[in-house]
């Protein structure tokens, strides 16, 4: 059973997104950054925090690059080209993404109010 761990105005809906396509059960606490919960389960504060077998996994394409793996589902087999061109698009996708939000002050502080994050990040 996993337990996914932050609101859902952060990058914990990646995880949440990821846990219903695939259909697998989980519980989900809703909670913000940096609270004494999250900051036990992770230095950082920062969410998502995946909890499996009462090992705490932070880091959304983390977590996801190992549900999917664990699952054999929603990507290509490790060790394979076309899994290394899939990990390339991904990291220039959340790369550029967050670009997109650093360079739109209003959207950077939209996302920073809803989602309770400090103004100062990295992805
Ligand atoms: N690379 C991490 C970034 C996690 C992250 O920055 N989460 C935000 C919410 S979307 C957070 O917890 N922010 C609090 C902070 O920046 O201190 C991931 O993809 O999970």
């Amino acid at each position: 059973m996993y337990t996914v761990v932050g609101t859902t105005k952060t990058r914990t809906a990646r995880v949440l997104w990821m846990l219903e396509e695939m259909g697998v059960a989980y519980t989900h606490e809703p909670i913000p950054p940096h609270g004494s919960r999250v900051a036990e389960l992770n230095p950082s504060g920062k969410v998502p925090v995946l909890i499996v077998d009462d090992t705490a996994i932070s880091d959304s394409v983390a977590i996801m690059t190992f549900l999917a793996d664990r699952h054999g589902d929603l990507t290509y087999a490790a060790g394979t080209i076309e899994r290394a061109k899939q990990d390339s698009l991904t990291q220039m996708i959340n790369d550029e993404q967050m670009r997109y939000y650093g360079q739109q002050p209003a959207t950077v502080s939209f996302f920073h109010q809803t989602a309770g994050c400090r103004k100062s990040r990295t992805p």
